[in-house]
């Protein structure tokens, strides 16, 4: 406990054992006992208590009573929930940094970080409280107005990943209730911990404000609660983050009864490095995007797409900083690499290792789990990095790991854009380049075609601020900036007429 983690836990009402459900005012869960175990050391944390489809069918319940009321208050009022939850974050930030820490096996800042994106979400809609816009248009029949507003939607289902186990709640949630929506909550069951604190800090906003309990709902458990939320026709939005292959099951699910649904799938992010390229800011940027997390963010770093004529010195640098790579317990700041989430991505990280050889690529700096002292868990493995070509079915597919592959390109700029966008996923991207015809070709309408497309920085460390998410098999959503909320609403067009003839549109004559 050297690093507080009782204290925090104590702090976020954790208990041996938890209820994952609702508020917990009226709904308890009576399922099987999931058990958090942290990948930094190993040990069982808290147990928490599953949903069972009786208990979904309460929280249900529970939800779209509460939406009755929640979509009446004014939205700006609903923005001062979310300020107040805002603030009870700001208070909790580092009891809650530290549990996503010690629960995911992110580094201590990264866990920070990821409260921090919580927070600034929470800012960025109370703003949006006040400017849920509609427009107006000028009618072509006199004596008409015509204009279109926003209402609330209904309950909003959440399905989230164990990679950023309450940042991506919150992305939904503050828009969502800012929106007059209720939400409903599956977090990973690799992560139900995170999921019960985030619970447990909107619960007390509730109950202080005197509102129904089901406008935030959580439930437990693994694919199948998913499923019965997936398939809910009282859940008008499905928000799911997480594998490509999940995705594809929740969208088909979603449009089978014609649901919307909000997808952030797999990435397989590159950096393009151009002969024109600053080494320092690249080394730095993909060193990050690769290495941050683990490798474990949509966002990293997997490709560097590196002209051959800067080959070798990007090479050398790179490997010169794998060097001086720290891996150890993430919740010590002097570590750079905390664990991979369980020993299941160990074994898909040790896969890909394996593979990329077996399809002719070179390593470049040696992988490898880490056995002995502060590496008990067994999820601590050495960032890896090797040379390959894009078309290697490994280099196509998302390693949630830190393995990075390095692939040559000669030619052009283009050249390099068509190896970028030459995979299924299209969610981040980077160009590094001082020069302005590659930067501003990358950005074009020929250049990178993914939801991000960055210069002079890597592809991980989106800000709250834009709309965040990606194309192709990356799902095509837009969640937390910009105007992504928009999602989380039904759009109206209203058309009064304030004169005593009817006449009608496109010009008819229908006389009686
Ligand atoms: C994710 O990995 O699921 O851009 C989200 C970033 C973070 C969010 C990543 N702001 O890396």
């Amino acid at each position: 406990n050297q690093f507080g983690i009782k204290e925090a836990l104590s702090q976020l009402g954790i208990k041996t054992l938890n209820e994952g459900t609702s508020t917990g005012l009226d709904c308890f869960s009576n399922g099987a006992i999931l058990e958090s175990f942290s990948p930094v050391d190993g040990q069982l944390i808290a147990s928490v208590k599953m949903s069972t489809g009786a208990d979904y069918e309460k929280v249900i319940q529970t939800a779209a009573e509460a939406f009755k009321t929640f979509r009446l208050m004014p939205a700006p009022q609903r923005g001062e929930i979310v300020r107040q939850f805002g603030d009870k974050l700001r208070k909790n930030k580092e009891a809650l940094g530290k549990l996503v820490s010690y629960e995911m096996g992110k580094s201590l800042q990264e866990g920070y970080g990821e409260v921090q994106e919580m927070i600034d979400i929470c800012d960025f809609a109370v703003g949006l409280s006040r400017q849920l816009h509609g427009l107006t248009m000028h009618s072509e029949r006199p004596g008409h107005r015509m204009y279109e507003q926003y209402h609330p939607l209904g309950i909003v289902g959440i399905i989230s990943a164990f990679n950023f186990p309450v940042a991506v709640w919150s992305w939904n949630t503050a828009l969502a209730w800012i929106c007059g929506d209720v939400c409903v909550w599956k977090p990973s069951e690799k992560t139900p911990l995170c999921g019960i604190a985030c619970q447990n800090i909107i619960a007390e906003v509730i109950k202080e404000n005197n509102l129904p309990e089901g406008i935030s709902c959580l439930i437990n458990g693994d694919y199948e609660i998913g499923e019965l939320l997936t398939n809910d026709k009282r859940v008008p939005l499905i928000s799911a983050t997480g594998s490509t292959r999940m995705g594809k099951i929740v969208a088909q699910t979603v449009a089978g009864r014609l649901g919307k649904s909000l997808l952030e799938l797999g990435g397989n992010n590159a950096i393009i490095v151009t002969p024109d390229a600053d080494i320092k800011m690249t080394v730095i940027g993909a060193v990050f995007g690769a290495v941050g997390t683990a490798g474990q963010r949509c966002t990293s770093t997997r490709r560097l797409i590196i002209h051959d004529s800067i080959y070798d010195t990007v090479k050398d640098a790179l490997i010169s900083a794998y060097g001086q790579l720290r891996i150890g317990n993430p919740l010590d700041e002097k570590n750079h690499v905390g664990p991979l989430i369980d020993k299941q991505a160990v074994e898909l990280y040790e896969k890909a290792l394996t593979k990329v050889v077996s399809e002719g690529g070179k390593i470049l700096v040696e992988g490898g789990v880490l056995s002995g002292a502060g590496y008990e868990s067994g999820c601590y493995v050495k960032p890896a990095i090797a040379e390959a070509q894009n078309s290697f079915e490994i280099v196509q597919h998302e390693t949630f790991a830190p393995v990075l592959y390095l692939i040559k390109y000669s030619g052009t700029v283009e050249d390099a854009i068509e190896l970028q966008n030459g995979v299924a996923q299209g969610l981040s991207s980077a160009i590094m380049t001082n020069n302005l015809r590659e930067a501003e070709r990358f950005l074009s309408a020929v250049g990178s075609d993914c939801g991000i497309a960055n210069v002079n920085i890597g592809t991980s460390g989106a800000e709250i601020g834009g709309a965040f998410g990606g194309e192709k098999e990356t799902g095509g959503g837009r969640e937390s900036g910009s105007d992504a909320w928009k999602i989380y609403m039904r759009r109206q067009t209203n058309t009064i007429n304030y004169t005593t003839s009817l006449p009608l549109a496109q010009g008819i004559k229908f006389d009686l």
